[in-house]
């Protein structure tokens, strides 16, 4: 009976009859109905009903066949943006997204047209899309308009010091060497400046002092007579205290590497990640984020936020899920997928010490039975505008998994980028990174004798 029932209705549907292939949609048999209905592209009512089809199905090319030989009315501007853009006519598509007008859709069709080498468009799209754009999505919008002002040389491209020397711009201003080192006579007066100097950029006591003892030994030896002789001397008294503490990133390798981040909550891990996964990404590796600070919703978020701006790929669970099981669920996934570069976001409680150092150890355990070679990289990220009151911070962490690098952020933010000399001195970590904007080309390798230079010059 209900075979006979169902055939009656096929029977139906094969002529053309719109409620029998209504139902049969409704059941479930969407390739037969579009099998049917691909043969009544003449009729507007099917046809209609087959665009609808092929949209739920993903099947844009054949979509694309007929709102270009058929009826362009079908689609509207935003499917025919995401129709053009799935079969590859990326001007038409970009040409779409810039009708529907709200920020996001201009964005994306001067990115498209960026892709399609029309740069001159592009620009003045994603100019538009930066007037509409609300405050907290502006730096991404000003982002792409910059790296194409760039590419159409119209802005010099900001170099790694350069960038750096905006970075530590706060300290120097704060300790200004410069007017120390202009001529002045060599004396205990000046000794006793420099040492304060020294200080007030976090440098810390005992270096500041051993900096300074070092100084008046060598003055002395070479009879040096006004303080210009001095600055040479400096740099290489910090040199040798911190020259230890510089040691490049380890690059990812074959296989997944992975590189786990450690560091109080607000110090710069996620912001941290997304800037080191773009550049990652940039490289053509297969990039994924494990959100694994599940302590607040806004964590996880705004690690979906790098995800994006990153072009990277994120696993995620729900708030205040387990962060070694995210982890777990996490290399599953990397491991089938084939990723190359993980990155894991961690929480940082610092209040509930021995449940944080029981979360990364559990975390690491995790690890270790998926990739027992990983992790790549054991990062613990410090906030720069702390200064030398970052190192108590970091021994809890020391304490919990061993730490391979180090990340100072915000240098761009402090007064104390000097505090790299106590923090090298009293950690022995190397100091692998440096970030120094809230951009997402704004971090460097930490390269001690460029650092220096910048900081005294
Ligand atoms: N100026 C500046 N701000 C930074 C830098 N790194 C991070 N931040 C900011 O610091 C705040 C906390 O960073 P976030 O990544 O959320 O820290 P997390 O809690 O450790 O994940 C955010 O407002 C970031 O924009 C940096 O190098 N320079
Ligand atoms: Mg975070």
């Amino acid at each position: 009976m209900f075979f006979w029932r169902k055939s009656e209705e096929e029977k139906l549907a094969e002529k053309g009859d719109k409620n029998a292939i209504l139902a049969l949609i409704e059941k479930g048999k969407k390739d037969k109905a579009i099998e049917i209905l691909e043969r009544f592209k003449e009729n507007p009512e099917l046809r209609g009903l087959l665009f609808r089809l092929y949209m739920e199905e993903g099947k844009y090319y054949y979509a694309y066949q007929l709102i270009e030989h058929y009826d362009p009315e079908l689609a509207t501007a935003k499917e025919k943006a995401l129709i053009y853009e799935r079969v590859g006519e990326l001007e038409k598509s970009a040409e779409e997204y810039a009708k529907l007008g709200d920020w996001e859709s201009l964005k994306r069709a001067g990115l498209l047209l960026y892709q399609a080498k029309k740069p001159e468009r592009a620009l003045e799209l994603l100019n538009r899309s930066l007037k509409l754009a609300p405050a907290l999505r502006r730096q991404e919008v000003e982002e792409a308009i910059r790296r194409l002002q760039e590419d159409l040389g119209l802005v010099q491209k900001e170099s790694l010091l350069e960038k750096l020397r905006k970075g530590l711009k706060k300290t120097k201003e704060a300790v200004e060497f410069g007017i120390l080192f202009a001529g002045r006579r060599i004396d205990e007066e000046l000794f006793e400046e420099l040492e304060e100097k020294l200080i007030r950029a976090d440098v810390g006591a005992k270096s500041s002092l051993q900096i300074v003892e070092e100084l008046r030994k060598e003055a002395i030896r070479k009879n040096l007579k006004t303080s210009d002789q001095l600055s040479g001397l400096l740099k290489q008294a910090i040199l040798s205290q911190i020259s230890r503490c510089e040691a490049p990133l380890k690059e990812p390798h074959d296989g997944i590497s992975l590189y786990l981040f450690l560091g109080v909550n607000g110090s710069g891990k996620t912001t941290t990640i997304g800037k080191l996964a773009y550049r990652f990404v940039k490289e053509g590796k297969r990039v994924l984020l494990v959100a694994g600070d599940t302590f607040r919703s806004a964590a996880i978020e705004q690690l979906e936020v790098w995800a994006q701006r990153s072009g990277a790929d994120i696993f995620k669970k729900h708030e205040g899920a387990d962060p070694a099981s995210v982890v777990y669920e996490a290399l599953q996934k990397a491991i089938s997928e084939g990723y190359q570069v993980v990155l894991v976001d961690t929480a940082g409680r610092l209040h509930t010490k021995e449940p944080l150092i029981r979360e990364l150890r559990k975390i690491r355990d995790v690890i270790k039975r998926f990739l027992p070679q990983e992790p790549t990289e054991t990062l613990l990220v410090l906030d720069a505008t702390i200064g030398q009151n970052s190192i108590q911070q970091a021994k809890v962490f020391k304490e919990a998994v061993e730490v391979s690098g180090l990340i100072l952020t915000k240098l761009d933010g402090s007064a104390k980028g000097g505090a790299v000399v106590p923090i090298c001195r009293e950690l022995g970590i190397p100091v692998k990174l440096i970030g120094v904007g809230e951009g997402i080309e704004d971090l460097q390798p930490f390269v001690a004798e460029a650092f220096i230079e910048e900081l005294i010059s």
